[in-house]
């Protein structure tokens, strides 16, 4: 995930792409063509809040971090291609954002509504549901409680995207990531029922649980509904008006806490159930949102533990429908609470004895037959429900990429043509945020002619949502520059989907459903071929300060990625985060730790360079030993950098430079086994040590870099051990175990395992009548 361009880069940037850089020069060290491009998520809130606080253009604020920002990132030694360079703040950029909308606007996939609408009083704009966070719905960018505006504003369809976003087919994506889609997507499968007021009005409700039609006693309206007023009986209306105010004044998450005491009003009116005509009385209550479903249920307090405690409260009838397996008879007096489970139909007329079998919708037997009942008399239908909603893209804010619609009184909404776009941000701006777009204060902006009939006109003053810039910026690493599309379809479909995308966790339900989308939305378009962005997943996660809590400047736990490279290094940074622990747990940071990094590099600049101290003589065994520790770190790097464990990875790393220290000597250093030992050393090295280990291997005599090396091959003859362990008994009993050449005679085996000291002692001054030899595995010695 590219970075937004906020000032320097801080340990969180460094924590994301330091590992992520060293698992792309492995691929690459494997012989694989990669592509490691970086961009900057260059639009948005902060540029315009810090440009506002400190007098100075986001432009210029943006660009001079974007510049400084690659600096730091070539300092760290990643292998991004920088001519593959992505700004989304750059017109030639975020022109295909305006593209996109027209051709999302021709395609029915964007459309302007009036309704009420989240709104963050600190960043004065409106947000998008997945942008408002937390139980106390707090905005996601500044945490400021939103409020809701009723305002018109665009969207983009991605509920029509609903289903084909609940498959994750073939995604190696984290579990808790898919979950999270998943229930925000949140299907319901169902059915839709009309019931009818005594007045004749339709009221229609949704419902999953069909199948307890005969049970619905009463209905329950939100006090938003619009038919409330309507179906108000005069002796009831000042009652309900007051209700209606309260829960005007609270959130839908307030209203629908768990254990919060039910209120509700009568409205005084009466409804008729279809199915048996039965006449129910219409209630308001707080706990029916207006947001979800129709706005409207149809109670069954039998079922549904909310609907229960209504009942019990307001004295309503309760009709049991469901018989549990194992239970002869259901009385109402004794239920304590609502009963979800399956069982047998019962008070349900035609229904009677159907089973529910506990599944959701058609798969459930009784569910089946109430929506066949339903339809049959057509009294409702099969309905599928999701809690995902549009995505409100308009935002009241400067920094972003300008809407490309002019509105005219003759034509109405007029999408820019293509050949007029980009719609360019006009620089000359008083960006203050005052609630309104800034660009509406400027006239040479909003005042303009209609592309269609050449009148006067004015422009759409609302920008972007930033994570518009971000949802199809992938695609345009491969070709950044390009001018005559937003990108080229032959490379899209020769390099999509990303093989491997790695980010922070907080994305999980705004950028990561939204690309998604993007990309099912561009191949319709038939511009790929691609039905999804990134096929594996992976979430880094947070390094924490010393304290182990969030780093923060009002906490002074901030360590400076900068400081730490004029003072250790560019690797040292590199490896002591990757060897902090699992990349996807983050952690602490610890200033002893990165101490040890710079020993053990130490060790390996010695090692490689320096004579040997040791004058022994290295026989073949020493040299077989070596060679296996070798293999065995080349064995387990590779695995580990496959999997993203660098953290073991460098302890591997580690135990093969302790080994080759034991192993130096003068005549060592002269052997094959030792060279080949160097060469792996620094190539296994190099993903993680990039400046380093092309230091030591230049030093080396080598004149390519050791990151066009190819990547050492595992030789498993090479670990195979020499030696087997055997046990040893006498009578039965284990004595000892020995260690012999694995292709030792039974006669050699026998010599070793008597010579074993406690072995000697059970076996002395008595006779061996028998002498069993299982090779590889165990000696017995009879004895008596
Ligand atoms: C009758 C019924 C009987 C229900 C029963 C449940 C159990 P999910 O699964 O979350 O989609 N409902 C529908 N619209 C609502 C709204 N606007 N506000 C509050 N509650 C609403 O939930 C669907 C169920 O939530 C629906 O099925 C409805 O209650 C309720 F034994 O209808 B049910
Ligand atoms: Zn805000």
């Amino acid at each position: 995930m590219y970075p937004y361009p906020s000032g320097d880069l801080h340990a969180g940037h460094w924590y994301a792409e330091a590992p992520a850089d060293a698992a792309a020069r492995f691929k690459r060290m494997q012989g694989y063509n990669v592509l490691f491009p970086m961009g900057f998520d260059a639009f948005g809130l902060p540029a315009e809040n810090a440009a506002i606080k400190r007098n100075i253009h986001p432009a210029t604020w943006t660009y001079s971090n974007i510049e400084r920002m690659t600096e730091q990132f070539k300092q760290m030694g990643a292998m991004f291609d920088w001519s593959k360079r992505v700004v989304t703040c750059d017109p030639q950029y975020y022109r295909w954002n305006q593209w996109f909308f027209t051709k999302f606007y021709e395609k029915g996939l964007a459309y302007k509504k009036l309704s009420p609408v989240d709104w963050c009083p600190n960043c004065n704009t409106t947000l998008a549901r997945e942008q408002v966070v937390g139980d106390e719905r707090r905005c996601e960018r500044c945490g400021t409680p939103v409020i809701k505006k009723n305002l018109s504003q665009w969207y983009f369809k991605i509920t029509d995207y609903a289903d084909e976003l609940l498959d994750f087919a073939g995604m190696d994506w984290p579990d808790k990531v898919k979950t999270m889609q998943t229930n925000w997507i949140g299907r319901s499968e169902g059915a839709e029922v009309t019931f009818k007021s005594e007045q004749g009005d339709d009221i229609t409700v949704f419902t999953t649980r069909p199948d307890t039609l005969w049970g619905a006693t009463f209905m329950v309206l939100a006090p938003e509904h619009p038919l409330v007023d309507r179906l108000t009986t005069d002796d009831q209306r000042s009652a309900v008006e007051a209700y209606v105010e309260r829960a005007s004044r609270m959130t839908d998450i307030d209203r629908q806490a768990e254990g919060k005491e039910k209120t509700g009003e009568f409205t005084g009116a009466y409804a008729i159930n279809p199915v048996n005509n039965a006449r129910i009385p219409i209630w308001i209550a707080d706990y029916v949102l207006m947001s979800y479903g129709t706005g409207a249920i149809m109670a069954v307090p039998y079922g549904d533990q909310r609907d229960f405690e209504f009942a019990r409260k307001f004295g309503l009838d309760i009709v049991p429908v469901v018989r549990p397996d194992g239970v002869d008879e259901v009385d109402e007096a004794d239920l304590s609470e609502a009963y979800a489970g399956p069982g047998v139909l019962i008070n349900s007329g035609p229904l009677d004895g159907k089973v529910n079998n506990g599944e959701k919708g058609r798969d459930n037997p009784a569910v089946a037959a109430a929506i066949d009942w339903l339809e049959h008399h057509n009294a409702g239908r099969e309905q599928v429900t999701y809690r995902l909603r549009d995505w409100l893209v308009s935002r009241q804010r400067y920094w972003g990429t300008p809407i490309p619609i002019v509105y005219c009184d003759a034509c109405g909404i007029v999408p820019v043509p293509e050949d007029q776009l980009p719609v360019e941000l006009p620089s000359d701006v008083a960006f203050m945020p005052t609630g309104e777009s800034p660009l509406r204060s400027h006239e040479g902006f909003l005042n303009t002619t209609c592309p269609e009939c050449g009148g006067a006109a004015q422009r759409e003053t609302d920008t972007m949502d930033t994570f518009i810039d971000s949802s199809w910026y992938f695609f345009r690493y491969l070709s950044p520059g390009l001018d005559s599309a937003p990108f080229d379809r032959t490379l899209a479909n020769a390099w999509m989907p990303v093989e491997q995308y790695t980010g922070g966790i907080e994305h999980a339900i705004l950028h990561l459903l939204y690309a998604r989308f993007f990309t099912k939305v561009i191949r319709d378009l038939g511009l790929s071929d691609v039905d999804e962005p990134f096929t594996r997943m992976f979430n880094q996660g947070m390094i924490l300060g010393e304290d182990n809590e969030k780093m923060s400047k009002s906490r002074g736990n901030v360590v400076n990625p900068d400081e730490l490279v004029t003072e250790y290094g560019a690797d040292t940074v590199r490896a002591y985060l990757m060897f902090i622990g699992p990349w996807d747990e983050g952690g602490p940071w610890n200033s002893d730790g990165i101490n040890g990094i710079t020993k053990f590099f130490n060790r390996v600049w010695s090692l490689v360079l320096e004579p040997a101290t040791d004058d022994g003589a290295a026989n073949e065994a020493d040299r077989k030993a070596l060679r296996r520790a070798v293999h065995i770190a080349i064995k387990e790097v590779s695995e580990d950098f496959q999997n993203f464990q660098f953290n073991t990875a460098i302890a591997e790393l580690m135990t093969l430079s302790n080994a080759m220290s034991k192993a130096k000597s003068s005549t060592m250093v002269e052997a094959d086994e030792w060279r080949e030992a160097t060469r792996t050393l620094l190539t296994l090295l190099a993903p993680i040590a990039p400046h380093l280990s092309e230091e030591l291997w230049h030093r080396l005599g080598h004149s390519a870099s050791v990151h066009l090396e190819v990547w050492p091959s595992f030789d498993p003859t090479a670990t195979e051990l020499d030696t087997v362990t055997m046990a040893v008994q006498v009578n039965g009993k284990v004595r000892a175990q020995i260690e012999v050449p694995k292709d030792a005679s039974k006669e050699d085996i026998l010599v070793t395992a008597k010579a074993n000291d406690n072995v000697a002692r059970y076996v002395e001054g008595a006779n061996i009548n028998r002498e069993i030899v299982v090779p590889g595995k165990l000696v017995n010695l009879v004895v008596k």
